[in-house]
């Protein structure tokens, strides 16, 4: 990764690191209203508790439940369905909304159909459509004839689990191939679980830029990826506080594929005016 910091920041730089970041999310106002991001990848890699993790973040202090009406699911396996989840900060909806779908491989080596990824890049499909054997035609109730440019994704975002990355099913490989391949819009790969793939990482998170260098190598391998977009997080799983380290991690994730996802947006809009 470009961030290689073997140090151990003092909390207080992680605390204002977390807070310049979320402030700048916060008020971030992209081509759209809000920038779509789908997250894919094998089943138990951590899309929804990514989701999740993030609304933690932006959920605020503890006595404003309403701040976060916005976790579509919770750590338990997602069913079948394509969900939009948005994340509310403090007082206003984020610019950004997510869809979760179940993992590639599902049950009895099923699951999402490269088709139906790419139909819900493009918009077509709506939200809590169940995915059936065969991909969605075109049409039905759940196909979306005409989608505007904000009911399209903007960046999509492969979700690896780091200590899985070389056990990876061939189908689910296949798949996740194809679906880089063919999609025309930017991509970013979240490796999650950090924690179990390196004991010190475990420990300390501030090692994780050095642990990555190796589970770069191991996802391009895998995907074919370039590394700039490849972001090491650890989701919120056991932990009943706010550990800034990991909010630091996620935040810098989401906030460079925002970034990634509005760029694309502006010189898709110039080019098309
Ligand atoms: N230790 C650790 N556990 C994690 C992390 N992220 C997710 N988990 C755990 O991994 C399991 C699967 O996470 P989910 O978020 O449900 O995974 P998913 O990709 O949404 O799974 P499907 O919806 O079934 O495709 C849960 O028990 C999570 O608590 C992480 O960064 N570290
Ligand atoms: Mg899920």
């Amino acid at each position: 990764g470009e961030l290689v910091s073997e140090e151990q920041s003092p909390p207080e730089r992680q605390t204002d690191a977390k807070e310049k970041m979320k402030a700048e999310l916060c008020q971030f106002k992209p081509e759209v209203e809000r920038l779509r991001i789908l997250l894919y990848g094998p089943a138990g890699s951590g899309k929804s508790s990514f989701i999740t993790s993030v609304a933690n973040i932006f959920k605020g202090q503890p006595t404003s439940e309403a701040l976060a009406d916005a976790v579509c699911a919770g750590t338990s396996f997602t069913t079948k369905v394509r969900k939009s989840c948005t994340v509310s900060g403090n007082s206003e909806i984020l610019p950004f909304v997510f869809n979760d779908v179940m993992g590639l491989e599902g049950e009895e080596s099923k699951g999402v159909h490269p088709d139906d990824i790419i139909n819900i890049l493009k918009g077509h499909i709506k939200d809590n459509y169940e995915f059936q054997k065969h991909p969605l035609g075109d049409n039905g109730l759940y196909y979306n004839r005409s989608p505007s440019l904000s009911d399209k994704v903007h960046c999509l975002v492969c979700v690896l689990p780091a200590d899985q990355i070389s056990f990876i099913r061939d189908d689910v490989t296949k798949k996740m191939r194809e679906i880089r391949e063919r999609a025309s819009i930017p991509q970013a790969v979240m490796v999650t679980k950090v924690d179990y793939a390196c004991p010190v990482v475990k420990s300390d998170l501030s090692k994780i830029y050095h642990s990555m260098t190796i589970k770069e190598k191991e996802c391009s391998n895998k995907l074919g990826v370039t590394m700039n977009y490849i972001f090491p997080v650890k989701n919120y799983h056991e932990e009943k506080d706010v550990v800034p380290e990991i909010d630091v991690l996620i935040l810098d994730a989401l906030l460079k594929t925002v970034h990634l996802a509005n760029d694309f947006l502006n010189k898709d809009q110039k080019s098309l005016h």
